[in-house]
């Protein structure tokens, strides 16, 4: 590494080295300073010059917490290779590099036999700026991207959503002017647990609604009683599951009161161009003259009652001073001669929101109507509104996710409150700098070494086919018109985790025997924790880079040690969503062994034939040769540690109106039309319905009312709890577990009276897949009748060994949770954890009566699972 490359520092006057770092434990990513001596890391504190102020529990006073966190002796230092049978927890400590060179011969094997498509990956939530690393070396490799990780669930399939319809993200975690809404939506959010109670993210919130000079209206919609409800004016108590029907009420509220921003629905939606009532297509340029452009798309001018040409390449009409009807209903006369009604997209989603009365959606949802219409009244007239990205809203509803997710945008977009102060910003690649932006995650990957072939073996390519290639392709070209870079993989491309196990267990539709685990604990993050056991143990080769032995690392053949982020430099831009990074050098060397994810893939890569392509030897060269392109030296970016836009600005907001310098042409949006698609054609271009579209949860007293009889409690899953972070944190000894030992399930007082629960029972809950067990807290938070699991629970000081496998059945929320292909979002892929059906019991065998934990509860022995599990 060439002394560019590094960073110096400070030393202080108790000999203490400072030097900068970002946190990486949540995506917050706090300024932080580490402070070693003699090379091991002894305090930390908040870098003061840093925006992202914040320590939270999870760093402790001085760092304590992180720093046992980074030396903790059941942290994993060094390659692992198993020696006993799969799930024995007995290992062989090896060389690093061996272990690639074994992967890697092993990997060609497996290759030669059944193809590069044999392996796939498994990843989790955002932990890290490594993954265009992953997809470079899948890609490179021939492998079709076969990923399973939660993304599916969680904001990445909004990204993809939203890259159909309005060409970049608009699903904001962190709203950086929120202090300027005056109306604020936290549908299915936690702020303060989310971003921790103490990081500025949370403290932001808390200060707009505070601000006594511009008090906003705060919405909240969540079945419980989250913190924020203190603040809010409006609060629906939903049930869980029926928030596409909510958004669908609040659109027909607003339709019918037309509180819609006109000009936006007439100038920059797609919402005028004419849909054939004969296919229920929207009509192209190739329908009415031949030789017409598939591209282009059709509206009715009411100024010379005649159809006008809309030029997508051009963003405008071919005909000048067109005004585009956006109701209607008109004839017209097909390149054949063939006569044809159509009507716009817009009237035929009013027409669909029709059907969504506020009195209905009541009984659907539980809230009363005029609760609804004061909310989607007040969200569009009270403005700017502002209403970001939750969790708990849509993205894990299963069937009603993609429906959920084309509503949001909507509303965000025909109320006038995209890309405004306040409202919800819609970021652009970027910061533009010299001119220029920072290489691009997506530019990274390498998209576009997939061949056709290669590409159509994707797990679920033609299943959802959104997140497969065919919807990778159709937003791909439209993002390379506007900025000249392909969209990003990341997560934002998947294969729904269920149809990975279906393929790994039945061979269908090839086999995949080999897989990659890496920032990721599937064994607690996905649906149906028996199937993806039985599946995780049925592999060749089975690959985790881990800090500990989870549930997955016990099932694996290698274990590598992997570094956190107080020992790597960082260069993100959070999965290439926004127009800034944030990043910092390398605080201290890794511990042992540990390696960056970034330099496993690399050294696979080069050991199987990618040379060429990993020319950086250091992830320091790496984000080097990143900004070079904006004239900006790896040095100079850690010395601020962010590069971002000038958000003071007039250009940096309703970004569609501004002037294209490569062209002079109105930029629009960079979707296939140019304009904001709320009729999204690609989604039509991928035979589903485009219109959104409530259906009762599959798992309901509605539409199952047998499985009720049985299982009468609605369950919904998460809530997101500081200081642990999914499965994180959970290891005795770093002080994080001591803070929250056990698991909770919430329930209503009156309900947990009626079935004899007393607060602190521990309780199974119970589904037709299985049951846990977790501690009933009593309340009044939740409506009676409903409970809420705590996910991501295992128990790191139980046995690694099967069948115990550290408690991975014990309390862990997705022994719960379904994951039949057939139930899933049509469009993407979603399951559901919100809004299922269970019982709630007490534990009355005596040995579940004390706060104790089940060593001796595994009457079956050594296989299977433990009886107490058995559905
Ligand atoms: N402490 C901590 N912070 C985290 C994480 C963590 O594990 N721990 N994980 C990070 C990640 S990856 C994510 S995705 C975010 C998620 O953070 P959030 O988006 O805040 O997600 P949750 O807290 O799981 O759920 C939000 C709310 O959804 C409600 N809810 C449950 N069912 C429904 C429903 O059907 N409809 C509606 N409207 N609401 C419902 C819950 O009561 C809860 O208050 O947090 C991030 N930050
Ligand atoms: N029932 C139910 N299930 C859920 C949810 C829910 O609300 N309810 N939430 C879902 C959501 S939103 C998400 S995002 C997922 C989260 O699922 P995951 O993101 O997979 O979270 P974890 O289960 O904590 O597993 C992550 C693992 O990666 C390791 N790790 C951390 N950082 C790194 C790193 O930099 N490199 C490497 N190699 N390893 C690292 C950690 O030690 C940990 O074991 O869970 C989902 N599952
Ligand atoms: S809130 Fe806590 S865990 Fe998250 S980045 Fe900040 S210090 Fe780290
Ligand atoms: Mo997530």
């Amino acid at each position: 590494m060439s002394d560019e490359l590094t960073i110096e520092g400070y030393v202080d006057e108790d000999g203490i080295k400072w030097m900068k770092s970002r946190c990486f434990f949540c995506h917050v990513h706090c300024g932080m300073m580490i402070g070693t001596r003699d090379g091991k890391i002894v305090r930390m504190k908040p870098d003061e010059l840093d925006p992202l102020q914040g320590m939270c529990e999870r760093i402790g006073p001085n760092g304590e917490r992180a720093i046992k966190n980074h030396y903790h002796p059941k942290r994993i230092n060094h390659a692992l290779k198993r020696v006993g049978d799969r799930g024995e927890n007995k290992w062989e400590q090896i060389p690093y590099e061996q272990a690639l060179d074994e992967i890697a011969a092993k990997l060609t094997e497996l290759k030669e036999k059944y193809g590069p498509e044999t392996l796939a990956v498994t990843e989790g939530t955002y932990r890290s700026d490594h993954l265009w690393a992953r997809s470079r070396f899948t890609n490179l490799w021939g492998n079709p991207g076969n990923l399973a990780d939660p993304g599916s669930i969680c904001w990445c399939w909004l990204y993809t959503v939203n890259l159909a319809m309005v060409g970049f993200l608009s699903e904001t975690a962190l709203n950086a002017t929120i202090g300027l809404a005056k109306t604020i939506v936290l549908w299915g959010v936690r702020i303060n647990e989310r971003h921790s109670p103490q990081s500025w993210a949370t403290k932001q919130l808390r200060a707009a609604c505070a601000n006594e000079e511009q008090k906003p209206h705060v919405i909240v919609v969540d079945p419980y009683m989250v913190d924020a409800v203190r603040d809010a004016e409006t609060y629906l108590p939903i049930r869980p599951g029926t928030d596409t029907a909510m958004m669908l009420a609040w659109l027909n509220v607003i339709f019918n009161e037309k509180i819609y921003d006109v000009d936006f629905v007439t100038n920059w939606s797609n919402g005028p161009f004419l849909v054939r009532m004969d296919t229920r297509k929207l009509l192209r340029e190739d329908d009415l003259r031949k030789g017409g452009e598939r591209k282009n798309f059709v509206a009715w001018d009411t100024k010379t009652n005649k159809p006008a040409v809309w030029d997508s390449s051009q963003n405008r009409y071919q005909e000048e001073g067109v005004e585009n009807a956006i109701e209607g209903e008109f004839e017209v006369t097909l390149a054949g001669g063939k006569k044809v009604a159509c009507r716009t997209a817009f009237a035929l989603l009013k027409e669909r929101c029709d059907e969504y009365t506020p009195e209905k959606v009541a009984q659907i949802t539980g809230v009363p109507a005029h609760k609804i219409e004061l909310a989607a009244r007040t969200y569009a007239t009270e403005k700017p509104s502002c209403m970001g990205w939750g969790v708990g809203a849509i993205d894990q509803a299963g069937w009603n996710a993609t429906s959920g997710a084309v509503c949001k945008v909507i509303l965000r977009s025909i109320t006038g409150n995209l890309d405004i102060p306040g409202g919800d910003y819609l970021p652009e690649p970027g910061p533009v700098i010299n001119g220029q932006f920072p290489v691009r995650d997506g530019e990274l990957e390498l998209s576009e070494m997939v061949a056709p072939e290669a590409r159509a073996k994707l797990l679920g390519n033609d299943r959802f086919r959104l997140m497969g290639w065919q919807g990778f392709e159709r937003s791909d070209e439209p993002f390379r018109e506007m900025w000249g870079i392909a969209r990003p993989q990341l997560h934002q491309m998947l294969s729904s985790a269920p149809l990975l196990w279906r393929a790994i267990l039945n061979n269908d539709p090839y086999p995949v025997r080999a897989a990659i685990s890496w920032s990721s604990n599937p064994m607690v993050w996905a649906p149906n924790t028996k199937m993806v056991y039985k599946a995780l143990k049925s592999l060749d080769l089975f690959v985790v880079l881990e800090y500990w032995m989870t549930p997955t690392a016990a099932l694996a053949d290698y274990v590598l040690p992997a570094a956190d982020w107080m020992e790597r430099p960082m260069f993100s831009n959070i999965e290439d969503s926004l127009d800034m990074f944030m990043g910092g050098p390398r605080a201290s060397e890794p511990v042992a062994d540990r390696r960056m994810d970034y330099d496993f893939f690399r050294g696979l890569g080069i050991r199987l034939g990618q040379e060429e392509y990993w020319p950086w030897e250091t992830y320091e060269e790496v984000i080097a040769h990143r900004l070079e392109r904006v004239g900006v030296t790896y040095k100079e970016f850690c010395e601020t540690g962010m590069l971002f836009p000038d958000m003071t600005s007039d250009d940096q907001f309703e970004k569609h109106k501004t002037i294209r310098k490569k062209d002079g042409q109105v930029r629009g949006f960079a979707t296939p039309s140019r304009r904001c698609e709320i009729y999204p054609s690609i989604i039509e271009d991928l035979e589903y319905d485009p219109l959104p579209l409530f259906r009762e949860p599959a798992e309901s007293p509605i539409s199952t009312p047998e499985v009720a009889k049985e299982y009468p409690i609605i369950l919904t899953t998460g809530g997101r709890f500081a200081p642990m972070f999914h499965s994180e944190h959970r290891v005795p000894g770093t002080g994080t577990r001591e803070m929250h030992p056990w698991p909770i399930v919430e329930i209503h007082m009156e309900t947990a009276r009626e079935l004899g629960i007393r607060d602190g029972d521990w309780c199974w809950i119970e589904t037709p897949r299985g049951r846990i067990r977790q501690i009933a807290r009593l309340g009044f938070a939740l409506k009676p009748g409903v409970i809420i699991v705590q996910p991501s629970w295992w128990y790191p000081e139980l046995p690694v060994e099967e069948p115990w496998l550290c408690g991975a059945f014990v309390s862990n929320a997705n022994v719960l949770t379904d994951d039949n292909p057939d139930l899933l979002d049509p469009v993407c892929g979603n399951w559901a954890n919100r809004g299922l059906l269970c019982k709630i019991y007490r534990c009355e065998e005596p040995e579940w009566l004390a706060d104790r934990l089940p060593h001796d509860m595994f009457p079956e022995g050594k296989s299977g699972f433990p009886k107490a599990f058995k559905a």
